[in-house]
C-alpha cells in the first residue's frame, strides 16, 4: 500500500516520545516478550497505550516532596561519570567499562529466613512492590566526596513486606552479581567477591532505606548500579550496594565486602559521623562533586531526625565500630 502522507503515528517511536519514556517502553516490551516494530507501532496508535506503558515502567516518577535538599542537585554528568564500582576497576572513571553488563532480564532472589522465598525478574519485583517515586537524597562517600541526586525507586520496606521475614530474621544481607567475564575487577582475587552489604531489619524498614531503579528521572545507568541498588543516605556510600541479585534474611550479622577486606576501616554500621575520623583521614568536611565547594559533614549525613532512634540504645562514644 502506498502511503502518501506520513501520519503522526507513523513516525518512528523515538521521534514521538520523550527519550526516557521511549527507552523504558522498549525495555518493557522486551521484558514482556514482545519485539519487532509491528507491535510497537500498533500500540503507539492511541494515546492510551503510551500512558499505560509509562505507568508500568513509571518514568519519570512523581517526586515525593517529603525528602527535600538544602543544597543544589549535583550535575547529572558528574554523578554518572564519577562513580565507585570496584567490579569494573578501582578508579572513579569506569563508566564506559560497565556497558557490557546486561541488566534486562535480571534475576533477583529473595531467600533465607522468610515465608516467601522467590526468584523473579527485577522489573517484576518492582511491579510487585508498587509504584515508583522520586526522592532527592544526599550521598556521602567515606572518601569525603558528596553529591545530591534524584533517585527513582521503591522504599526497601516494601521488599520486606513482600518477603515476610520469620521472627528469627534479624538482618538483611544483599549481594551484587558475580561475573568476572563482564566485570573485570572481579578477576582480582584479593577482593572477597561478590560485593556484600547488610542492614538490620529495623534499618531496612526505616522510611529512608530505598531501592533505586533510576536516577535523574531515567532508568539507572549501569555504572550507578542498574537495574536495582540500595540507597541508605545516612550511611557512608559503600553501604549503598549496587546491582543487587540476592536479598537474604539472616539471624547472624552479615560480613560486608569492605568489612571483610579491612574491618578496622569499614565496619558494619558505617553511619556518617563527622566527629569520628576514618583511621587514615578526617571526616569533618566533604567535597561537593562538580562544584569545588567543601562543606561541613553532618551527623547521620543530616538525617538524624529519621534515623537517630535506631541507635538510641547503642553506645556510640565507646564503640568506634558503630561508625566504621
Ligand atoms: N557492588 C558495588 N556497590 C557499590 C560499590 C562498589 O564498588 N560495588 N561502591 C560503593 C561506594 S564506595 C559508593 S560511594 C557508592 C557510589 O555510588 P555512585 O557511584 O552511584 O555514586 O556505591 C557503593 N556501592
Ligand atoms: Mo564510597
Amino acid at each position: 500500500m502506498l502511503i502518501k502522507k506520513k501520519a503522526s503515528w507513523a513516525l518512528p517511536e523515538s521521534a514521538a516520545t520523550p527519550e526516557h519514556v521511549y527507552m523504558n517502553r522498549r525495555s518493557w516490551l522486551k521484558a514482556a516478550g514482545f519485539s519487532g516494530l509491528g507491535l510497537a507501532s500498533t500500540m503507539m496508535g492511541g494515546g492510551m497505550a503510551s500512558t499505560a506503558l509509562a505507568a508500568i515502567t513509571g518514568y519519570p516518577a512523581l517526586r515525593n516532596d517529603a525528602y527535600s535538599l538544602d543544597r543544589a542537585i549535583t550535575d547529572e554528568e558528574e554523578a554518572t561519570t564519577y562513580t565507585n564500582f570496584y567490579e569494573f576497576g578501582s578508579s572513579k572513571n569506569i563508566w564506559k567499562k560497565t556497558r557490557n553488563m546486561t541488566t534486562d532480564p535480571w534475576a533477583v532472589t529473595i531467600d533465607g529466613l522468610v515465608e516467601s522465598e522467590m526468584t523473579l525478574d527485577a522489573e517484576d519485583l518492582v511491579r510487585q512492590m508498587g509504584g515508583l517515586e522520586e526522592r532527592l537524597y544526599r550521598h556521602r562517600c567515606v572518601e569525603a566526596w558528596a553529591m545530591a541526586v534524584p533517585w527513582t525507586g521503591v522504599p526497601l520496606a516494601k521488599l520486606i513486606a513482600l518477603a515476610k521475614p520469620l521472627p528469627e530474621a534479624k538482618y538483611l544481607r544483599m549481594e551484587t552479581f558475580l561475573d568476572p567475564d563482564v566485570a573485570p575487577g572481579q578477576k582480582q582475587g584479593w577482593y572477597p567477591w561478590p560485593y556484600v552489604e547488610g542492614l538490620t531489619i529495623a534499618e531496612a524498614q526505616n522510611e529512608l532505606a530505598f531501592l533505586a531503579t533510576g536516577i535523574y528521572g531515567k532508568s539507572m545507568p549501569n555504572q550507578n548500579g542498574a537495574p536495582i541498588r540500595l540507597v541508605v543516605p545516612w550511611k557512608y556510600g559503600f553501604k549503598s550496594i549496587k546491582s543487587i541479585v540476592r536479598f537474604s534474611f539472616t539471624a547472624e550479622q552479615p560480613v560486608s565486602f569492605w568489612q571483610e577486606l579491612a574491618g578496622t576501616e569499614y565496619g558494619f554500621w558505617a553511619n556518617v559521623n563527622p566527629t569520628v575520623p576514618h583511621p587514615r583521614w578526617p571526616q569533618r568536611t566533604e567535597r561537593l562533586l562538580g562544584t569545588g565547594q567543601r562543606v561541613q559533614t553532618e551527623i547521620f549525613n543530616g538525617y538524624g531526625d529519621q534515623v537517630a532512634g535506631l541507635y538510641a540504645d547503642m553506645s556510640f562514644d565507646n564503640n568506634r565500630t558503630l561508625y566504621f
